[in-house]
This record gives C-alpha cells, structure tokens and sequence, in this order.
C-alpha cells in the first residue's frame, strides 16, 4: 500500500535543507525589516524554529511524502511550507512579501486563510499533532466503509516541536488512538530541547519513548548525525560520545551558540580522550561535528523515513539544534529572535546569494546543483493546489418529530437519530456519531444499537452472548457508526474535527454527531475553536444543561455555553423548546453542514419533559430556523414582552397567561438562537457601513411592532447575558433572568424559585419594568 520511495540524492535534498531555511529566514526578515511598517507594531516570525526543522521538511516533503499523505506542520515552522510550495510554484513570491500582513500568508499554517494547500491548521500548540492520530482513524473509517480504497491510504504525519510534549491532550489522544489501534500515523518531534522560554527539563529523557512504546508506538530515535556516528569510531570517540549522552541540554545549547572554540575548551577539560578527534578538527568543522545531530543529517532522516514504510504508528525523535546554522542557534532566548541586517547579510554571502537575488528559488547554486534540486522540487508528489471542496450533497428527508404530548429534547433527539436508522438512505449512512463515554445518557444508545460500534477488529458484546439482558447491544465491527470514546472531551472535540474534515481531507463527506453534557464543553474548549478554525463541520449536542437538570446539582448545571456560542465563530447554536423545533433545526443543521459557506452547530438540549404545544400552522418555522418567532404575536405597540429559550419555555408560557389579562397585547418570543439573532443584528449595523444596504435584521423585524417603550423580560436557563443585549436592538429596557451563580442540588421548583427562574420572578420582573 505505502510504496518504498526511491534512492534520493542526498547532496540536492541537502542544498533544499540550505534554500528553506533562507527562503523561511528571508520571509520573515522582510516582513520585519523590509516592508513598511505603519503601526510600528513588532510583526514577528520564528527564524530559529523554522531553521531547527528544515532538513526534516526537504527530506519529507522532497522524499518521503506521498500524494495521500496529509500534514500538520509545527505552528512555527509555517515559513518552511510556504517556502516549500514556493519552489514547488504553488507560493507566490506577493504572498511570501506578504507574510503576517493583511491577506497575506498566515503567522501558523492556515487551512482556509492561507493560499497553499494546508492540510490541517495549527497555531495552538499539541492539537494539531493530535487531529492526526484522528485522522488516521478517520481514513480507517472511510475504508471500511467502502468509501475509499485501501490502496488510497496516505499516512497522517504531525510535525512537532518538543514542547508540544508537554500538553495534556497529546497523552489523552495517545491513550485513545491506543484503544482504536490506529496505523499509518507519524508524529515527528524536532527535539531542539527549546520551548519558548528556556531549555526543556533533561529530566523527561527517555520517558517520552517510553510513554510511547508502551502505546504501542515505534519509537525511532535520531540522535547523532552520520559524522558523528563516524567520529564514534575513531580514536577518541567513545569518550565523545559519552560525554555528548551525559552533556545537559542547556549545556549543549549553550556550546553551539559559543562555537568551536568553545567545544574545544570544554571538551579538553571533561574529556580529554578525546583529543585525537579534537586535533584533527579545527573550531569551525569542529563546531560542524558537534551540530551534526539527527534532525540535521539528511542521510539519517532519509534512512529513517525509508525504514518506517510499514503502517505502525512512529513517533521519530529528531535530536536538532534550535536555530541550525544562524547566528542566534542554541541561545536560549531565540524563539522568536529576529537576524539583524548585518546578521542576514552575513547569512546571504555565506549562501553564496547574491544581493537583490535574495528571493530566487535558487539563488547561490551552480547550474548542476540548481538542476538537481529542481528536478526533486518537481518530483515531490505532494499536492500543489488546494483540494475542491466536495460539495457532493446528501440528500436530506424531512425529518419528523417524535408524537407524544410530553417529551425532552434529549429523548426526542435520540428518537429522531432511531427513526434516521430504520428509514436509511444517504444521510444516515453517512452518519457516525461519537460521544465520550456519555452515549447512552445523552440517549445515543437506540442508534447504536442500530448501526453498532465502528471497530477495526470485530468486538463481541459479551454480555448480549452471555444473555444478561441490556437495553444496550454494543458489537463493534468494521461496519458500526458509533466512535465510542474514552471520558476525555478534548478527544471529542478532536475527533468531531477530523471527521469534520473527511471530505476535504478524504474526499468523502461525513455527518459528524458529538454528544456531550453541556457544561463539560468547556473542557475541551480549546479543540472547539480548533476544530471551527478549520471549517470542520459537525453537529454536536449537548445535554443536559442549566439547572434543570436538577439533582446533579452544581457541578453539572451548565451556565455559561450559550455565551461560548455567541463568540464562537463557525458554530451556530439552537436551543429548541419543543420536539417539532428539535427536529426542524436538526434538519436545517444536516443543512447548514454541507453548505458552501455553512457552519457546525450546537443543539443545547435538556432532559425536562414539558408538555408538547398545538401548532395553528407552519409559519412558525421559518422563524425558528432564523434563531426566534412569535409563540404568543405581540399586540402593534405592544408596551411588553416575554421572550425565553429553551427548557423554560413552561413558566414563560404559565407567566404569559398570568400576565395577559393585565398587560394587553403582551408578546411571547420563542428564541431559538440567540446567537444567530445577535449575528444578523452586528452585521446588519456593520453591513450599513460596508454599504450593503439595510435590510433589518430578523431580531429587528421581529421587535419592531413593539412599542418604543417597550420593556422585554428576558428568561435563559444560562448566563442571562446571551439574551439581555436584545434591549440594545432598538433601546429598550430589559429585565433578565438567568444564571449567574453556581447551581445546587434540587427538584425544578425550588431551583426555580430559588434561582429566580419561575412564573413569580417573571410576573415580577414584568411587573417592575412596567411599573419603572
Ligand atoms: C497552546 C499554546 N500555548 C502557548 C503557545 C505559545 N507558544 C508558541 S511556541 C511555544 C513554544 C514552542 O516550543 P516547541 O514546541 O519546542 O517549538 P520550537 O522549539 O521548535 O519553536 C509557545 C509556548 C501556543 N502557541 N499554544
Ligand atoms: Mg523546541
């Protein structure tokens, strides 16, 4: 499946280790002492990360990789892919001069900002190492469902700096990709032992080969370059050796940014045997020796790359140098130290570039040598334009709600996903939903009874054989629809991400479902926004929430995800009430997936069973869809308003009853997407600017036949913040109700009261508003 690749010629892949890391060193000089500055703001650019990984990235991208292989490159290292697609002529050299500058190449490699064909965004470092590993499970997926074929297996490869060692999520994934068995995944750290503040702790020696090896990893270590392994040979060269494998790493930092003769001293005084090698060096190939590390021999790095042609994940440990070959390499301040004209200059002359030629692909090189590394340049077999989006649509059925007169939305999501199941078609197949160890208490567990666990290798469901009888039928197969996962939410995140991303990354459209209990989306936040970032597209429902839920008490009474969702670009958030508009936005969400400039989406639902309502008609929805419709028509001039979200909705409707005899003409309004209400609002004001007309909003149109002194009592079981602003739409007096304190234990009456939440707080807040 994964073909050997072919002899390369190591002298040109060493002249493309040369031409990256200029090109990247000159990018980055440009935009901060070339191009104009306007604000005097620092533009910034990592010369010393790009250098540390550019052999690694000539002999992958020039060698090892192949045409299905997807990458996710060190945030830092951005420079070196642009500057590889650059000579590949998939980079222009506007958007090189552009590098950090508005519209032009990102800081971090960018999926749908940057140009170039990105495979997956990174810029917050450990998560873009470990959507690879989600990745891989994702093409695994895809294969057994017969909708690739093996022999279109690429291999997901995340470029890493060494610091990304130390997030968290790496390990959680590692243990999660473990349980999955995943393959053809490569993670390549470039172990330069710099993070951004300092040299890392030489304590984590040979743990994290360990921590890897007992996840089933291979581990293959690139410590010492081919010179020095010869070195090791001569006379003297076990002294040198052992005293490199005993040497600090802040040591060892510190000596390359001395140099030669500085090596020589120390040497001489810690281990003097190895003077033989000393005397037939001088201080500059002395120095060279010392530098040549693993990440840096283009011979080591190809060896080891053809070595691992098989499908076992790899973890490669390029031992590197920070800031190999600059001026600045090993000075634990360099991350995001800059050349200075002098410095660069010097760069320049010693590249044999020169002036004015600084920006041709290969300049400084003869005539043969420019050949030869121009013929590997087109020989990369990696993409050089971005895929098309597949925008092949699946059709979506109208999708019927659950009958009963009373229902949660939870029940009734996992009735819907049931009905799904049993109607088949396009979209169910294409389905797979996922859930960190919460399945079946979001009621994921019909469906999967239904479509069964997705696993690589066949999983009996013991207790089914054995005949203890369960509500739950939990056989694994290659053909099962569940991604089962550990408790870990950031894997979901991850996991919604790459499956987000099967069609741009595969091909092949997925629709992703992610359930989750809604205040634990804060713990995987971060992978959230990553995954949005990207333009994953997913649908992920969280449930339960806010203090109705009850007696799980504080600890699990979400209040603030509806704000996360009025700031979280790329998702869009419904909170429906009632069953018929669960299952409207559901369908509107499948919808929303697939479309060109669509988005994922976050249904907020709970576990309340409220009484269902009679619809007159249809004319609701449209509404629902657009985030808020008329449940109760406000009278013209109307004086007040009731307006709720979600799981509430009865003590809105008991307080509408209440109060309409009192206040005529009083309005009820069903919101069903404060986020989408206050998006339409911004950009309305903001569209005015831009001259694109003023169109009201639909939060505009829908408030507008109220009076100008109106007052709105707002009711959200959740940060009363995501409702409150709606006073600012046409300025009038707001009254909200929510959450703003910590939850308890309790039944839904007195948490209700307690939290202000029932029919007296909203008759007296109306009250008070009309009354002021
Ligand atoms: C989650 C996150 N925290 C902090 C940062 C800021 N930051 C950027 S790079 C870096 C250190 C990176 O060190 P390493 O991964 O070893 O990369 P290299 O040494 O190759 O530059 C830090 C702390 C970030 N980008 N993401
Ligand atoms: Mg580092």
């Amino acid at each position: 499946m994964l073909k050997k690749t072919s002899a390369p010629d190591l002298d040109a892949l060493r002249l493309l280790d040369d031409r990256l890391r200029w090109l990247s060193s000159w990018t980055i000089h440009n935009a901060n002492h070339i191009r104009e500055s306007t604000d005097g703001l620092k533009v910034g650019g990592h010369q010393a990360s790009c250098a540390s990984m550019t052999a690694i990235m000539a002999a992958l991208y020039f060698h090892a990789l192949g045409p299905n292989d997807k990458v996710a490159v060190k945030p830092h290292a951005g420079p070196v892919l642009h500057a590889i697609h650059y000579l590949m002529g998939s980079q222009s050299r506007e958007q090189l001069q552009a590098f950090r500058g508005f519209q032009g190449m990102q800081s971090y490699p960018s999926r749908t900002k940057d140009r170039i064909p990105v495979d997956f965004s990174t810029g917050s470092v450990g998560l873009g190492v470990a959507v690879t590993a989600f990745a891989s499970l994702v093409q695994d997926y895809l294969i057994a469902h017969g909708l690739m074929q093996p022999d279109e297996a690429g291999r997901m490869v995340a470029l890493m700096g060494d610091a990304e060692l130390d997030e968290g999520n790496i390990y959680e994934c590692l243990i999660e990709a473990y349980k999955h068995d995943i393959r053809n995944c490569w993670w390549i750290v470039d172990y330069n032992r710099q993070s951004l503040d300092a040299t890392t702790a030489e304590r984590m020696f040979r743990r994290f080969d360990e921590i890897f090896a007992t996840c089933g990893w291979r581990v293959v270590t690139l410590k010492y370059g081919k010179q020095l392994e010869a070195a090791f040979k001569e006379k003297g060269g076990d002294a040198l050796k052992a005293w490199i494998d005993d040497c600090g790493n802040a040591d060892y930092a510190a000596l390359t940014y001395l140099g030669g003769a500085a090596w020589r001293e120390r040497l001489l005084k810690e281990a003097s045997a190895t003077k033989p090698i000393l005397d037939a060096h001088d201080d500059e190939a002395l120095h060279r020796l010392m530098t040549n590390l693993g990440g840096h021999d283009m011979e080591a790095l190809v060896e080891a790359f053809d070595a691992a042609q098989d499908d076992v994940p790899t973890l490669f440990i390029a031992y590197t140098i920070k800031g190999q070959g600059l001026p600045f390499a090993g000075h634990k301040d360099n991350h995001a130290g800059l050349m200075n004209p002098g410095q660069i200059a010097a760069l320049r002359e010693k590249m044999g570039i020169a002036e004015g030629e600084e920006w041709e692909p290969y300049a400084g090189l003869g005539g043969n040598s420019a050949e030869a590394a121009k013929s590997l340049v087109e020989g990369s077999r990696i993409a050089r334009a971005k895929r098309e989006r597949p925008w092949n649509v699946a059709e979506v059925p109208a999708i019927v709600p659950p009958s009963g007169e009373e229902q949660s939305t939870q029940a009734a999501f996992g009735k819907i996903l049931l009905d799904l199941s049993r109607a088949g078609g396009d979209l169910a197949d294409r389905i797979v939903t996922t859930s960190p160890d919460v399945t079946v208490s979001t009621n994921l567990g019909a469906w999967v009874n239904q479509r069964g666990l997705f696993r690589r290798q066949e999983l009996a469901d013991v207790f089914a054989a054995a005949k203890i009888p369960s509500a739950q039928k939990w056989g694994g197969s290659e053909a099962g629809q569940h991604i089962e996962l550990g408790i870990a939410e950031n894997n979901l995140f991850l996991m919604l991400a790459a499956l987000g991303l099967a069609g741009d990354l595969f091909g092949e459209r997925l629709f992703p479902i992610g359930t989750v209990y809604d205040p634990f989306i804060a713990r995987g936040l971060d992978a959230l926004n990553y995954a949005c970032y990207q333009d994953a597209r997913f649908m992920l429902v969280a449930t339960p929430s806010g203090v109705t839920l009850g007696p799980e008490g504080g600890a699990h009474q979400s209040i603030n995800p509806p704000l996360i969702a009025l700031g979280q670009p790329g998702l869009r958030h419904y909170e429906p009430a009632f069953v018929d508009e669960l299952a409207l936005l559901m369908e509107e969400g499948f919808r929303l997936m697939q479309r060109e400039n669509g988005e994922s989406v976050y249904l907020r639902l709970t576990t309340r069973t409220i009484r269902q309502i009679e619809r007159a008609d249809d004319s609701w929805k449209e509404g629902a869809i657009q985030g808020g419709y008329w449940l109760r028509d406000p009278a013209p001039g109307a004086e007040a308003v009731l307006v709720y979200s979600g799981a509430i909705a009865p003590e809105a409707l008991a307080a509408w009853e209440a109060l309409k005899d009192d206040m005529p003409g009083l309005g009820l309004l069903a919101v069903t997407s404060p986020d989408l209400l206050h998006r339409g609002w911004s950009a309305r004001r903001s569209g005015r600017w831009a001259g694109k007309g003023t169109e009201p909003s639909h939060i505009e149109k829908l408030l507008a036949p109220l009076s100008r002194d109106a007052g709105l009592v707002t009711l959200l079981d959740g940060a009363p913040a995501a409702l409150s602003w709606l006073g600012g739409v046409a300025g009038r007096k707001v009254s909200p109700l929510g959450l703003d304190r910590f939850g308890q234990t309790g039944n839904l009456e007195d948490l209700y009261r307690h939290y202000r939440l029932d029919v007296d707080a909203i008759v007296e807040a109306a009250a008070e508003l009309f009354l002021d």
